[in-house]
């Protein structure tokens, strides 16, 4: 039943066809005028023809005809030929000869760019005209780049700006050819060449072959099917891209992964420019430079060489000033909840935002970090350069000399520099992995003047042997502070209890000037502990009859130690040491951290507590200091 009623329509419309041509030919019977020959029509005319909608241009008296199908055609594939010939006649794809009858109902066929053959033959069966077809596919005026790669990496082209540019990978040369892929508009070539003029088959790229381009600029031109169009693309090719005061982290390929060390060499920069090379632990290369332009670094590993080119793009001016605070722990001090200000509710992140008012920027306000170990870690928002043979930041504390030391050492020489010396120990890192936080396993130590012992401290002797003080320097030091029981007013002597890991014990006072808490208050838990280097205590009483406190000054790279404006109170990125002690030559730095070094109490003045106020780069506040005072 299916089957019948499925197949009935064909049936029906065939029936009206026989009807239809049936009537035509009774109409056409007995004319005279289109050459009808006993009822029979000689006529084989192609009144009209279009080839995939497209209408074909006929002339008749040549019979020929030629049509231009849209811009993008694929004549592959068979295009449905629609037609109106004389009455009664056939059409057949191809010459007289052809068999292949196009019908309605069969009307398909793929026809070739060029000459194409369709023949009508009249009602009579051998009357036949045979018109010569020609088919063209549309000129593209399109001249676009839709995509490229060089050696494999994507160029980020911009359209509107007809620019691209592509980023190759470390120690990539130039001089061996480089396989491009592209994709551009229908029929377009592209060729490496600035210009239509210069659009030579010579310099014609074909995807999937190699070519040898420049670094810096290429020119490449698309130019359109029609071959007058064409669009100059400027194609920028570089190796790696950094922006000025920023620390570029480079890691060289792989057949360095082996090497033992790799030296770093700098064969051309700009003219006059201010960079610095270094290197990683992991031989990366560390690269920082102050000028924007083009560099090349050439790193060797005995067994391995290999150029980095580097273009460094200017980025907006930076700040000189500190930029941020990442953390902040005093020790136990009288300025301790005060400088800045806790207030109830306040917990560390709110003290951390506290800190950050008062010291970002270049009107920064005062800080303290308390007694022994307090902290506080700032950041900039650049790379702090590391100048060869000079200074390159410094933190201010307020130190200050002295200005009636009674001491006279007995040999008749002034006395050593002191004063209110309050050394803050510094660490610096870079951001290795570019999180921009400072994160534990990234700092480095300024190696000052105390490092590792006091002894060559001026003031050292008189301070062990006649002050008895304890001049040892800890490397490993930490302390622990007591939650006090109590807050009491006015003057307590055992106020606060510490104990360190040397065995060591004691207590802070309390006096009247400060009567808030001394113990961080935004600290839970009974106790804290903190840790890091502590120097030789510097504090002595060189009154014989009263009180009169020097704390000496150490000899260089401590914060709160020297005057602001004394060179001794600027640093040297230069002196700083790994955990090993090692120098590390760092080609800059983004964050610091600055650290009470000294425990002790001196008299009246209290704990020894570092202050800290602003921190700048010396270099970006023209600010030369050479740093050979350090011996
Ligand atoms: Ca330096
Ligand atoms: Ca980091
Ligand atoms: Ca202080
Ligand atoms: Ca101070």
């Amino acid at each position: 039943m299916n089957h019948w009623f499925k197949n009935s329509p064909k049936i029906i419309s065939l029936a009206l066809l026989f009807s239809l041509t049936f009537l035509f030919a009774c109409g056409d019977s007995g004319g005279s005028d289109d050459g009808s020959s006993d009822g029979v029509s000689l006529q084989a005319v192609l009144n009209s023809l279009t080839i995939a909608g497209t209408n074909v241009s006929i002339n008749e008296s040549d019979k020929t005809g030629s049509v231009i199908l849209p811009l993008g055609t694929d004549l592959s594939t068979a295009k449905p030929i629609g037609f109106t010939i004389s009455t009664a006649a056939k059409l057949f794809f191809g010459d007289s000869s052809s068999t292949d009858e196009i019908t309605a109902d069969n009307n398909e066929r793929v026809v070739v760019e060029g000459d194409n053959k369709f023949t009508v033959l009249a009602e009579d069966g051998e009357t036949s005209n045979t018109y010569t077809i020609t088919v063209a596919i549309e000129d593209s005026t399109s001249a676009v780049l839709n995509s490229l790669t060089i050696a494999g990496e994507t160029v980020t082209i911009d359209e509107s700006n007809k620019t691209g540019s592509v980023v190759l990978p470390v120690g990539t040369d130039l001089i061996t050819a480089k396989t491009v892929e592209f994709s551009i508009s229908i029929n377009a070539k592209i060729y490496q060449c600035d210009g239509l003029g210069n659009a030579h088959d010579s310099n014609l790229l074909t995807s999937g072959n190699s070519y040898v381009f420049n670094w810096e600029t290429n020119k490449i031109t698309v130019v359109a099917e029609d071959g007058t169009t064409a669009a100059v693309y400027t194609i920028v090719v570089t190796n790696a891209i950094t922006e000025t005061h920023k620390m570029l982290i480079i890691s060289l390929p792989p057949e360095f992964d082996s090497a033992s060390n790799v030296n770093f060499t700098v064969p051309s920069a700009p003219g006059g420019a201010v960079y610095r090379v270094g290197k990683s632990e992991n031989n990366k290369l560390l690269f920082l430079a102050a000028s924007a332009g083009d560099y090349t670094v050439n790193a060797d590993s005995g067994d391995n060489n290999v150029d980095i080119y580097i273009t460094a793009v200017s980025a907006s001016t930076p700040s000189a000033y500190t930029a941020e605070v990442f953390d902040y722990l005093p020790g136990v001090g009288q300025f301790t909840n005060d400088l800045p200000k806790w207030e109830s509710g306040d917990d560390a992140a709110a003290m951390v935002a506290k800190v950050r008012a008062k010291l970002v920027g270049e009107s920064a306000g005062m800080i303290t970090l308390g007694g022994c170990l307090g902290y506080v870690t700032i950041g900039f928002d650049h790379t702090i350069m590391n100048v060869q043979g000079k200074c390159d930041f410094r933190i201010e504390g307020n130190a200050f000399q002295a200005a009636n030391n009674p001491y006279q050492p007995e040999d008749g020489s002034p006395a050593p520099y002191g004063g209110s010396c309050e050394p803050g120990v510094l660490y610096v890192a870079y951001d290795k992995n570019k999180n921009g936080h400072p994160d534990d396993d990234e700092w480095y130590e300024i190696a000052g003047s105390s490092y590792s012992t006091a002894e060559n401290e001026p003031w050292y002797d008189h301070l062990t042997d006649d002050g008895g003080k304890d001049t040892e320097v800890y490397r490993d030091y930490s302390i622990t502070y007591h939650r006090p029981a109590t807050e009491p007013t006015g003057n307590v002597d055992e106020y606060i209890q510490w104990d360190d890991n040397q065995g060591n014990s004691g207590w802070l006072p309390k006096n009247s000037f400060h009567n808030q808490s001394y113990y961080p208050q935004w600290l839970s838990g009974d106790s804290y502990t903190l840790t890091g280097v502590r120097l030789g205590q510097n504090g002595i009483n060189e009154s014989t009859t009263g009180a009169y406190f020097v704390l000496y000054g150490y000899s260089w790279g401590y914060v709160d130690n020297y005057p602001n404006g004394a060179p001794e109170s600027a640093i040297d990125i230069d002196w700083a040491v790994d955990s090993s002690g090692n120098k590390v030559h760092l080609p800059g730095i983004d964050f610091v951290k600055i650290q009470n070094g000294v425990n002790q109490v001196n008299g009246w003045l209290g704990e020894c507590s570092t202050e800290v106020v602003k921190g700048y780069d010396l270099h970006l506040r023209n600010i030369d200091v050479d740093s050979s005072f350090a011996q």
